[in-house]
């Protein structure tokens, strides 16, 4: 079996909201790191959370600003009735969208990757306009000994729900520095490399141009200034899909950068109860020297959703890959979230995940058996 293990390791239920006026709706696309010093796992946990109740007739949005949330009434007359999307509000007449949700990030300590002694955390709140819908999707790379937290920050620009990806670095886990912006909206899942290529900061990120939603490799000298970046070369036709986008941090690897991705697809058996969409964890191996080079994939996901914490939830149908570490020469650790609602993990067997990989441009597969893995 390509995966070992698989549990759900937080759930919204278990965490207390930093507002008495809300309610936790979800805990999940985890990212996490693993601390060199201790080998605990860090995570910054996406915790969503909605208004706990709503005034008659009127649907509140919740928005956090000047250090403080606000809830904005909206008549359930004004929402368009055709929208089936819960993670979002639509206006009927405008057109214009809010989001249902408030999002901001918890951090959590486990040592074992699946249990934790203490789920109070600490929460980091929007902070400025371009974070008054909050804080999604974090993901963490360790470079040179700091933290990288990238992150989606999300605010409304003229009606439209506006996401772009800032940076948080820290050492320690307990202070953080807030970088700011590190690109324009609209732009998601930034994940860093672990370390300078040819002297550069690397990135992959999915910036979203006139509906086309794809992975874009780019380079900095200084994590804000990018260059104007490159499409992953895609040596299969297989492997172009509209609307994927970085998972985890590349992982260094012998035979290259190892990248989980994510993929949506239409959901062919769309009903009532199900989400339109299914979304799926995917592997790619990238050229250790030029990355954009896709060298070695796997034919269909690594992880797809299953069990019942991934098939029903807040958006059902979603395994949304986050971080992958080396657990040991065999294993990889994956931390995924799991219909939008709660954070799975999983062990690969790293030695399988290899052996079951397509490659290009390199003769036949390495020979598995005699790597040093
Ligand atoms: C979006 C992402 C995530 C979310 C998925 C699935 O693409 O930004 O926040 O988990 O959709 O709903």
């Amino acid at each position: 079996m390509l995966i070992t293990r698989r549990e759900q390791i937080i759930a919204p239920g278990e965490l207390a909201p930093c507002d008495p006026r809300l309610r936790i709706v979800g805990a999940f696309n985890t990212g996490a790191v693993a601390d060199p010093a201790t080998g605990h796992i860090y995570y910054a946990v996406r915790v969503a959370a909605e208004p706990k109740a709503h005034p008659d007739g009127f649907r509140l949005a919740p928005r956090f600003q000047g250090g403080a949330l606000h809830l904005d009434p909206i008549p359930l007359s004004a929402l368009d009735p055709e929208n089936d999307d819960p993670r979002g509000l639509k206006m009927k007449d405008s057109g214009e969208w809010r989001l249902p949700f408030l999002s901001y990030l918890k951090i959590l300590k486990s040592s074992d990757g699946f249990s934790f002694d203490d789920l109070t955390g600490i929460d980091l709140l929007p902070v400025g306009n371009d974070e008054e819908y909050g804080l999604e999707d974090c993901r963490i790379t360790a470079i040179n000994g700091v933290f990288h937290l990238t992150y989606t920050a999300v605010f409304g620009d003229r009606g439209v729900v506006m996401p772009q990806p800032h940076l948080i670095t820290t050492k320690d886990f307990k202070t953080f520095d807030r970088q700011g912006k590190i690109f324009s909206g609209p732009d998601k899942n930034v994940v860093l490399f672990p370390e300078k290529i040819n002297g550069q900061y690397v990135a992959l990120h999915r910036p979203q141009q006139g509906g086309h939603a794809d992975i874009v490799l780019t380079q900095s000298p200084d994590l804000h200034s990018w260059d104007s970046g490159r499409h992953l070369t895609l040596n299969d036709e297989a492997l172009r899909g509209k609307h994927r986008g970085p998972g985890a941090p590349p992982l260094k690897t012998e035979h290259g950068w190892l990248l989980l991705t994510h993929k949506r697809t239409v959901n062919p058996n769309r009903g009532a109860q199900n989400s339109p969409f299914i979304y799926t964890g995917h592997a790619l191996m990238l050229d250790r020297e030029d990355p954009s080079k896709i060298i070695g994939w796997l034919d269909g996901p690594v992880i797809a959703p299953r069990e019942n914490f991934e098939v029903n939830g807040y958006f059902g149908n979603v395994v949304f890959p986050t971080a992958c570490i080396r657990r040991n020469k065999n294993e990889l650790y994956v931390s995924y979230g799991a219909a939008d609602e709660f954070t799975g993990a999983a062990v690969i067997d790293y030695k399988k995940l290899l052996a079951k990989m397509n490659w290009v441009n390199r003769g036949p597969k390495p020979d598995i058996g005699a790597l040093d893995i």
